[in-house]
């Protein structure tokens, strides 16, 4: 199974790790952090030493309650960031649902357009498509980043999560993109409760029956705090919850997921390298 992209066919017979570079202030879990160009490159290298496959670079807060930010000032985060980070030898993703930054990333020469909207803003999809060559991942969002906490979704998340990547991998293979380009993501923690994340967790193999390489992407998420909480009378903060983020990427890979979007790329690769000879020994 191989992830098409602009310039790398990904091999996805191993489980890969996509390492996240948030170039913005107000991040949930690393904001302000690599907010400059200078200090986002460091950090890309830094993922790669720690043994990221894929960088994926983003302008924009999805957390909850985020503003919009407006094009002009998500070009000028992202855009001085991917003119570098295409140099280093390895895949390079744009977290946006803008066309006009997938636009301006795929002109710099990104490999991939990460959109937690599924290219529904007006103009992604046609995007993506005419490119003819960048991969693409598709993630369900319930909601918008203003109302998905407050809303979230109702009743079984599963099935629904399923029909809804179904339908969107579908409106873009009508645009002649092939299949070969398109990765699902179930947007752990995007309009679902705690329980909903953790259900599309234990019963990701139905995802899978949608016939499509699946990202995961648990690194931090509320639900992680929520799984730590305990008797506490508030979860743990964003960058104390590294151990149980790692256990919910090592159960995704073991339920099939052939990407893992991480914040903490040496932990995650770690523990993949330890799965990796279970499994070796599991095929004898
Ligand atoms: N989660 C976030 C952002 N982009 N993309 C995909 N495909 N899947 C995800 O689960 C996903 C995503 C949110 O995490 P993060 O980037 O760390 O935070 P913020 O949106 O606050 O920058």
């Amino acid at each position: 199974m191989q992830w098409s992209t602009t310039r790398f066919q990904i091999d996805l017979s191993a489980p890969r790790v996509m390492g996240i570079v948030n170039v913005t202030p107000d991040s949930f879990s690393d904001g302000g952090r690599h907010a400059d160009a200078p200090a986002a490159l460091r950090h890309c290298e830094r993922l790669l030493k720690e043994g990221a496959d894929i960088l994926d670079i983003g302008g924009e807060s999805t957390r909850p309650g985020s503003p919009p930010v407006p094009l002009a000032e998500e070009l000028a985060r992202v855009l001085p960031v991917l003119r570098e980070a295409v140099r280093l030898g390895v895949p390079v993703s744009v977290d946006t649902y803008k066309p006009g930054v997938m636009q301006a990333a795929l002109d710099l020469g990104a490999d991939i357009v990460n959109d937690v909207w599924a290219l529904r803003q007006p103009g992604a999809a046609e995007a993506v498509a005419r490119h003819g060559a960048c991969g693409v991942c598709l993630m369900h969002m319930h909601g918008d980043p203003r109302t998905m906490q407050s809303a979230p979704m109702a009743g079984d998340a599963v099935p629904q999560v399923l029909l809804f990547l179904e339908q969107s991998a579908q409106n873009l293979r009508r645009l002649e993109v092939e299949k070969t380009r398109i990765v699902l993501d179930p947007g752990i923690g995007f309009g679902k409760t705690v329980a909903q994340n953790f259900a599309l967790l234990a019963r990701q193999d139905e995802l899978l029956a949608a016939g499509y390489p699946l990202l995961a992407g648990w690194s931090r998420k509320s639900s992680i705090g929520a799984a730590l909480q305990g008797d506490a009378p508030v979860p743990p903060a964003a960058a104390e919850r590294v151990a149980g983020s790692v256990a919910a990427a090592l159960m995704a890979v073991e339920r099939g997921a052939r990407i893992v979007r991480v914040h903490d790329v040496r932990e995650t690769v770690q523990a993949l390298a330890v799965w990796r000879q279970v499994r070796a020994q599991a095929r004898r």
